[in-house]
């Protein structure tokens, strides 16, 4: 039973996932809240409230199953906190006429800065010589060994959405020469050459990022191929869903050393990292916190507040997905 009594039948928003106190004070202050995520069985919970239930609250990790949108007959509105759709019924809502809100623009620059500290950790070997400064390698055993030049190398970024976009200008700064993969060449842009094929872009590039949107059609395109083609020199940089590069041809190719390194914020199967991924020295990983500051969590769940305002007073959202 959650604290303000909100479980009796007649809530109209319910929440699969808390915004913070702040924005779920703002949401108890509009509407007649069911805080599902205190509930030990939110599934259930919510089929027994179900009948009055217009608008849904998730987030991109947490998102929605079928079945849930199923057993709400009057939902109107599925505000999601996080950029990502893939754990969202795209088809089902588009079907059912459900809109649907996620949080993009405003985590962009965070989840690039990200991209670049991964990229930047992992070619310096930022955490390793922290490792070693620590543990009195450097005083036992001398100097630490070599890593590799950032500035002025070649950048391939996939996926030249906003986040692409954001990491493209950051390696302007770097001095770096920018060549993207994308469903289709952003001639609207000015962001480097565009790369029909992602083993030639591979081939080209120092560092390939990976920043496209997760789901069955980018599935696994990172793949033994690609990462060959990257080669020992080359390191991959993942900010974007796990889904996308195939672990299994992944850690065989760090261990043996067919690529050169890793940094990573995201994985197959989250949370949780494959343990022979975590004993390998040259790959820098992230527990899935690309947008994670206190500032753009913030902005996430304004938004969300903002597009669930924006749907009750005139049934639009700010930012729905397309
Ligand atoms: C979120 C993300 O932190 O926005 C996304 O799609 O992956 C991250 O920014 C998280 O997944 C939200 O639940």
């Amino acid at each position: 039973m959650s604290e303000n009594g909100m479980t009796q039948a007649g809530a109209e928003l319910a929440q699969l996932v808390s915004l913070g106190a702040d924005y779920d004070a703002q949401l108890a202050a509009r509407w007649r809240v069911l805080p599902l995520f205190q509930e030990d069985a939110p599934e259930a919970r919510l089929k027994a409230l179900a009948p009055d239930v217009r608008l849904l609250v998730t987030s991109a990790r947490v998102g929605v199953t079928p079945d849930t949108l199923q057993v709400l007959p009057q939902l109107q509105a599925i505000c999601s906190w996080g950029v990502g759709c893939d754990a969202l019924p795209l088809q089902a809502a588009r079907d059912r006429r459900v809109a649907v809100s996620n949080t993009p623009d405003v985590l962009s620059e965070c989840v690039a800065d990200m991209a670049w500290g991964l990229l930047l950790a992992s070619a310096r070997q930022i955490p390793a010589g922290d490792r070693y400064a620590r543990s009195g390698g450097w005083v036992s055993q001398g100097k630490f060994p070599l890593t590799t030049q950032v500035w002025g190398k070649r950048l391939g970024i996939l996926g030249m959405g906003r986040i692409g976009q954001a990491i493209a200008r950051r390696g302007q700064g770097f001095g770096m020469a920018l060549r993207y993969h994308n469903r289709r060449p952003r001639t609207d842009l000015a962001v480097g050459d565009y790369e029909p094929s992602l083993i030639e872009l591979a081939r080209w590039a120092d560092f390939l990022v990976v920043a496209c949107p997760g789901g069955e059609q980018t599935r696994h395109l990172v793949d033994a191929p690609v990462l060959q083609a990257l080669g020992p020199k080359g390191l991959l940089i993942n900010i974007a869903r796990g889904s996308v590069v195939d672990e299994s041809a992944l850690i065989p190719l760090l261990q043996t050393g067919a690529l050169g390194g890793a940094g990573l914020d995201v994985f197959e199967r989250e949370p949780g990292v494959p343990a022979d991924l975590a004993v390998i020295d040259r790959v820098v990983l992230m527990p899935h916190a690309a947008s994670g500051t206190r500032e753009t969590a913030g902005k996430m769940s304004q938004l969300v507040v903002d597009n669930l305002i924006a749907w009750q007073d005139r049934q639009q959202l700010l930012t729905p997905v397309a």
